[in-house]
């Protein structure tokens, strides 16, 4: 690695750097090994196994693009299931929705929760509140997000997928059986959101996520947005059940939160993808 600059690897050597002042947090929690750099430009930088969770500045640009696309397409979004997401940020932007009733996040590291409430200020006081156990409208859980949608008796709106790649540790949440688990939790209209990796870097990721969910959605839409930090454009992808047009937001409910990345006036240029990728999908 370079002397003063975090490096992400890609497949096939291509790279995202980072200029860093150093590192302030190392460790190798039950599930990963999780670090914290203090970055030149962009805030502190949140890495685990090597790969770049999010940088301070800019993390909207993820957080925005998973959140809000499917909370305002969704005519009535109560209850909501956050899988995985453990730095809080996906958490406080579905909170800023005012019809949440219930959030529900399950993290499986809570390694990742602490030294995101230590030194990240991505969502601290949320944080520090679940921890607690004081937030009034989300609940904290600390297990496997497979084992715990398999067994919930709860009912979702709302569920957002928040992992690591669909590479690795986090596979299982990109199968079949998972997908089937999420739309039989999904209330009578509901929608599944997961982040699907790097348009042009896993892009067979991305293809073998989009058909398995077709295999279990009454639709599938894919979407891709550029993120800061990572490798971009960066796809997500959409489970529809039911009677919901993801294809149209709420603009009035829209115009509450105040975006910066996300653009819901433009909520169909979310959709552009490489033609090669249209064309295998
Ligand atoms: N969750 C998505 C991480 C994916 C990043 N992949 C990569 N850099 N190769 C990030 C957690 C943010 N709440």
């Amino acid at each position: 690695e370079m002397e003063g600059a975090f490096i992400e690897w890609y497949p096939r050597g291509y790279g995202v750097a980072f200029k860093v002042k150093r590192r302030l947090f190392a460790i190798q929690t039950d599930y990963q090994r999780l670090e914290i750099y203090e970055t030149e430009g962009f805030g502190k930088l949140l890495v685990l196994d090597d790969t770049v969770q999010l940088v301070e500045v800019g993390e909207e640009s993820y957080h925005e693009a998973l959140v809000h696309p499917v909370m305002l397409a969704h005519p009535n979004p109560r209850r909501i299931l956050v899988i995985g997401g453990g730095d809080g940020g996906t958490l406080r932007e579905v909170l800023r929705h005012e019809t949440v009733e219930k959030a529900t996040m399950v993290e499986i590291d809570e390694g990742v929760v602490e030294a995101s409430y230590l030194y990240l200020d991505v969502a601290k006081d949320l944080l520090e509140r679940l921890i607690k156990g004081e937030e009034k409208r989300a609940e904290l859980i600390i297990g496997d997000g497979v084992k715990y949608l398999r067994e919930t008796d709860e009912r979702f709106d709302v569920i957002i997928v928040d992992s690591t790649d669909p590479v690795g540790p986090a596979k299982l949440l990109f199968s079949e059986e998972f997908y089937r688990s999420a739309y039989e939790k999904l209330n009578e209209r509901g929608l599944y959101i997961t982040q699907a990796g790097s348009v042009y870097l896993f892009t067979n990721e991305l293809i073998d996520a989009y058909r398995a969910m077709k295999k279990v959605f009454d639709r599938v839409y894919y979407f891709s947005f550029p993120v800061i930090g990572y490798a971009s454009p960066w796809s997500f992808l959409v489970g529809v059940k039911g009677d919901i047009d993801f294809t149209k937001v709420d603009l009035e409910r829209a115009k509450k939160l105040d975006l910066y990345y996300y653009d819901p006036e433009r909520h169909e240029t979310l959709f552009q993808m490489p033609r090669y990728v249209r064309q295998l999908l």
